[in-house]
């Protein structure tokens, strides 16, 4: 891909609030330099990904005008990725429902009343036919979530591994979400020849109990420590829509952006308000704050994909084309994410070729 000087990522901005500023000339990436022009926020020009983000520069570029945050993003989209290329992932739910976590938002929590039915750990040979079909439809990622609140050994971890490796086989990226995972574990995943694992932090720190409280934060960032020494690479985002405030919102990205490296994967959720969870009468997520996120999550990961993932059912083909604009270079496609629906893959084929995107 063609890295012409003047579509270098204006990655870094002035006047943090929350942590001590560093000078751009101690920025890892080497030298970086003044943008001429830069406006009161004050851009620097960097090379490599950052790992020292504070809040208050991801706040500066959140809070930019549109226009200068969405073409900042693609800045430093074009530096990173082909902005004409999408990923398109696959989910399918291999044990569904009856999940001891009270996660607010997730209908397969036992602490509530959605309706969804529980259905065991799948038959291996029924994930493979599932994994061969979204692969003939154009998919390149297949990834496996269970309702688990972690990964015990046994039988059913053996069955995953093997679920692992038959993906693999039929020549597809490989996903896991299957709650905590222990360092062992994730080697045997690794082995298995498992590509990511997606465990996301949901929210910002400050916020987090109030929307889950029977695992911590610090748990979530240890399994994604255990996930990265394996040497799988890490998926890991978050939701929009719960009540959050927009410094959650930035708190959250200021975790991820400080990991080194980055997640390689960044899954934007917005809410899918399943009736019987404590969060299904929030009111709507402002897709403009969804076209934010995802334009200060490119800006602050730049080579990372970030993923425009739950509630784009609930979207218009308009709003998903702003998240495009805004440096989202992945979706789920199919019927369905894990329990609810999302738009299914003629739906997705009409809206690429309407917008000239490629899947990648
Ligand atoms: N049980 C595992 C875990 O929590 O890590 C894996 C499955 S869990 C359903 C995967 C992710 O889906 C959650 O971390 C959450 O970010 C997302 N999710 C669940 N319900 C959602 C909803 N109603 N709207 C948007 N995202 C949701
Ligand atoms: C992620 O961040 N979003 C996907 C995937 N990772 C596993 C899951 C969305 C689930 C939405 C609710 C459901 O379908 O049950
Ligand atoms: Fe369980 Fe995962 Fe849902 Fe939380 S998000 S209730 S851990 S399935």
């Amino acid at each position: 891909m063609p890295t012409p000087e003047t579509a270098r990522p204006l990655a870094s901005l002035a006047s943090p609030t929350s942590r001590a500023a560093v000078p751009p000339s101690e920025h890892p990436g080497g030298a970086a330099t003044r943008a001429a022009g830069s406006g009161a926020a004050g851009s620097v020009i960097a090379d490599a990904p950052r790992h020292d983000w504070t809040d208050g520069e991801i706040a500066a570029i959140h809070e930019l005008p549109l226009t200068e945050l969405v073409f900042r993003a693609q800045v430093a989209h074009r530096r990173h990725h082909d902005p004409t290329r999408v990923q398109l992932c696959t989910l399918l739910s291999i044990k569904t429902g009856g999940c001891p976590e009270d996660c607010g938002y997730c209908p397969q929590s036992a602490h509530w009343e959605t309706g969804v039915e529980r259905q065991g750990l799948l038959p291996l040979d029924e994930v493979l036919a599932k994994a061969r079909q979204a692969r003939d439809a154009g998919s390149t990622r297949f990834c496996m979530g269970a309702a688990w609140r972690q990964v015990r050994d046994g039988a059913e971890f053996e069955r995953v591994l093997a679920m692992v490796r038959g993906v693999r086989e039929l020549g597809l990226e490989a996903c896991c979400t299957l709650g905590m995972l222990t360092r062992e574990q994730a080697e045997q995943l690794a082995e298995a020849g498992l590509t990511a694992y997606n465990h996301n932090l949901d929210t910002g720190p400050d916020y987090y109990h109030r929307i889950i409280t029977t695992r911590t934060y610090d748990d979530r960032l240890r399994t994604l420590g255990h996930v990265r020494e394996a040497g799988i690479t890490v998926c890991s985002g978050g939701i929009l829509g719960m009540g959050e405030s927009r410094g959650d919102r930035i708190a959250m990205l200021g975790v991820l952006a400080r990991l080194d490296p980055h997640p390689e994967s960044v899954p934007i959720n917005a809410l899918v308000r399943v009736a019987g969870t404590p969060l299904a009468d929030c009111p709507p997520l402002d897709p403009l704050d969804l076209v934010r996120m995802i334009a200060t999550a490119r800006i602050a990961m730049p080579a990372s994909f970030v993923r425009l993932s739950a509630g784009r059912t609930e979207m218009s083909e308009e709003t998903q084309a702003l998240c495009f604009l805004a440096g989202a270079n992945s979706i789920f496609t199919g019927e369905r994410l894990l329990t609810t629906p999302n738009p299914g893959q003629d739906h997705d084929r009409a809206l690429l070729g309407r917008l000239g995107l490629s899947p990648l």
